[in-house]
């Protein structure tokens, strides 16, 4: 069997938006990099995902000097949170001049695709398979992997995880390094993407019958997110039954029903793996964390985790020095954890003000005060605001 051998500073696992944002950063910095991604180019851009860049990040990718590149023009960004089908607009409001731009995740991936390949001629290889991550004390760390051409060898300085929770990055630290702090929430969301657009302003809402949240996703199209059991399947969410829970659940009898182009099943769940970093491997996004997607967190998060390694990177690359690297997850995990209280704070709120048979009536009343108070105290709206703008 032949092997090719090739040498680069850094090899980033994992193709999604914290592998193509860090790759992004270190090729406009001019440390050598190549990215590997299992999926090939198309697959990779238009696999649809949620996720609208939060105030913290617009700043990074102004620091870095890609915003104007990346992301488009400035939008509002409000909240309808609906209670029994009345509802109150939140508005997210900006701090000085970083708005969030309204910019889905998709977009983000498809502009840095564009940017880091075609504009910077940056070394993005699909279609890789059986990478193979040696991250051993006494050698330099290398990652083999298989393609259509044949097997090859990349030895590098620093390893990326990019590649989210099933990837081969994390599995390759030996057992007992990593402690992995779970928290279940006992029920899923069934997302359901529809040919019906998000008429006013995008939706969380609550009522005795559970929750449903309507989020944009183009022109055209919108989310719909339904609060459902853990077990349930297609079968048990025939179109007809999503558009009856959804009138239900807004308590609005006018919406009529829309195709429906496919529905999925989220189990709600937080994880968080520690220490964040073996050696000369370093574990970022979904990799390393995860949280429920009604925080509308885990893409931010990615950005803050590929902020902080891409400039720890360029210190021990262009400087020789590894302090930044070495503390990157005590840099990153305070905020982490910062953050996944929040995604416990929305997801228990949305859920618990929702159906009493979730967590009994007390709760219900006590969760949706807290909902209420978004619009009664100016101090817990600043502090929701600066949550979904990711600034605190
Ligand atoms: P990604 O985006 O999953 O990318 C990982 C990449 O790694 C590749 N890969 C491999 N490549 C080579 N070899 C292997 N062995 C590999 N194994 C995997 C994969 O093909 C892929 O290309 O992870 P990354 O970059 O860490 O980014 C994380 C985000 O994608 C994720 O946190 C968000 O989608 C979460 N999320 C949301 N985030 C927000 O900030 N705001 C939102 O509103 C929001 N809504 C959501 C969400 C996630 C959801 N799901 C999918 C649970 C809504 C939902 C329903």
């Amino acid at each position: 069997m032949t092997i090719s051998y090739e040498e680069t500073k850094v090899a980033i696992i994992g193709a999604g938006v914290a592998g193509l944002t860090l790759a992004t950063f270190l090729q406009k910095s001019g440390v050598p990099c190549v990215v590997l991604e299992r999926r090939n180019r198309t697959y990779v851009e238009v696999r649809q995902r949620a996720g609208v860049v939060e105030a913290r990040g617009v700043e990074m990718f102004e620091r870095w000097g890609l915003a104007d590149k990346l992301l488009a023009g400035p939008v509002a960004q409000t909240i309808d949170y609906r209670v029994d089908g009345v509802g109150r607009i939140f508005d997210i409001g900006a701090e000085g001049d970083a708005q969030s731009r309204f910019c889905t995740q998709q977009m983000l991936v498809n502009n840095l695709l564009r940017e880091l390949i075609d504009a910077m001629a940056g070394d993005v290889r699909f279609e890789v398979a059986d990478v193979v991550i040696t991250n051993e004390a006494d050698r330099r760390p290398s990652v083999a992997y298989s393609d259509a051409g044949g097997h090859h060898e990349i030895v590098c300085d620093f390893i990326v995880g990019c590649d989210a929770d099933r990837g081969v990055s994390r599995a390759s630290i030996p057992d007992g390094i990593l402690t992995r702090y779970v928290h279940e929430f006992g029920y899923a969301w069934m997302a359901a993407l529809v040919e019906a657009p998000v008429t006013g302003d995008p939706i969380m809402a609550v009522s005795d019958h559970g929750f449903v949240g309507q989020l944009p996703r183009g022109p055209q199209r919108s989310r719909y997110y339904l609060q459902c059991a853990l077990t349930d399947t297609a079968e048990d969410w025939p179109e007809k039954r999503i558009w009856a829970e959804i009138r239900l659940r807004l308590n609005d009898d006018t919406i009529q029903n829309a195709v429906v182009h496919n529905i999925d099943f989220v189990p709600l769940r937080s994880v968080v793996y520690a220490p964040m970093q073996y050696g000369n491997l370093f574990l970022a996004g979904d990799a390393a964390h995860m949280v429920p997607p009604a925080s509308a967190k885990g893409m931010n998060m990615a950005l803050y985790d590929v902020d902080v390694l891409a400039q720890a990177l360029l210190d021990a690359v262009r400087n020789q020095d590894r302090r930044t690297l070495d503390s990157y997850t005590d840099t990153c995990l305070p905020r982490i954890w910062n953050y996944q209280d929040f995604a416990v704070w929305m997801t228990d709120t949305m859920h618990d003000a929702g159906n009493p048979a979730q967590q009994g009536t007390f709760r219900q009343m006590t969760a949706r005060s807290r909902l209420n108070n978004l619009f009664a105290s100016p101090a817990a709206a600043r502090l929701h605001g600066e949550y979904q703008r990711g600034t605190n």
